[in-house]
């Protein structure tokens, strides 16, 4: 199995509310539709602008139980589902056979927690032969009423559940570098272990605070990077790849060179 998030600072303008990157998602479907293994694919999303904006403006991440919880949890959801429907139609155009998998419907969490996912739903549509498609969303909480499920957690449930051979985290830059991208200088990370990146992460924090990032309410680039670890952790190779580049996406799927930074899965 693959599973690929496509990060929502690349399918979205983040600082733009609601706004598609439509360019992207093309280059994205295009890409993806080039894979030739024989894998089956499951596709995670995250929100961008379609979510996060909103979800801070309703403070969905420490829900207040008011009058106006109702309206938050409304508009977010519904946002996320029209992102995610442009998404679905993309690939479709391609002949990518997806289906949606809502979260607020096949999963809840215990205090910020992931607790219940439906793994055996996925597994049902991955055997029909279809791509499930699911996204960071607004899901019951038993503790809070809601929270905030984010793409990068679903990933790593994915990882935890199915063991997939390949994760593909898609991204807005080329990958994970050792300070923040738009520095001069900035020097991409190739390939590291897992004990490489936690000592990274161990020893120097690593700067989230670009322009785009300032609105994402579930981790920025460190939260990613942890995740990332965690999945590498699974036994699982994991790699960070530019999603505006031709030819990238694609080379990692097939198992050909690509500029990227991959984090070697951990063997037993
Ligand atoms: O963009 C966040 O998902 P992410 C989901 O994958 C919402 O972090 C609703 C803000």
């Amino acid at each position: 199995m693959i599973i690929i998030k496509l990060g929502g600072s690349v399918i979205t303008r983040k600082g733009e509310y609601a706004t598609f990157n439509t360019a992207v998602m093309e280059n994205i479907a295009g890409e993806l539709s080039r894979y030739r293994g024989g894998e089956p694919m499951v596709i995670v999303h995250g929100a961008g602008s379609f979510g996060h904006i909103l979800a801070r403006e309703h403070s969905l991440r420490n829900p207040v139980r008011n009058g106006e919880l109702p309206k938050g949890i409304a508009r977010v959801q519904r946002d996320v589902r029209k992102l995610n429907l442009m998404v679905m139609d993309h690939l479709l155009e391609r002949a990518l056979h997806v289906v949606s998998v809502a979260p607020s419907l096949c999963a809840s969490l215990h205090d910020g927690t992931l607790t219940r996912f439906d793994s055996d739903l996925i597994r049902r549509y991955l055997d029909l032969g279809t791509i499930p498609v699911l996204f960071g969303d607004v899901v019951p909480d038993d503790i809070r009423g809601v929270s905030i499920l984010s793409g990068d957690t679903i990933m790593e449930r994915l990882a935890a559940d199915h063991r997939p051979a390949k994760a593909v985290f898609v991204l807005d830059v080329d990958g994970f570098f050792d300070r923040p991208p738009s520095d001069e200088g900035a020097i991409l990370h190739g390939t590291l272990t897992a004990d490489d990146l936690l000592r990274i992460l161990g020893t120097e924090p690593v700067s989230s605070k670009s322009r785009t990032e300032v609105v994402d309410i579930t981790g920025g680039i460190r939260g990613k990077m942890e995740s990332a670890l965690r999945i590498a952790r699974f036994g699982t190779d994991t790699y960070l790849v530019n999603g505006g580049r031709q030819g990238r996406l694609s080379s990692i799927m097939n198992d050909l060179p690509a500029v990227s930074t991959k984090i070697e899965g951990v063997r037993r």
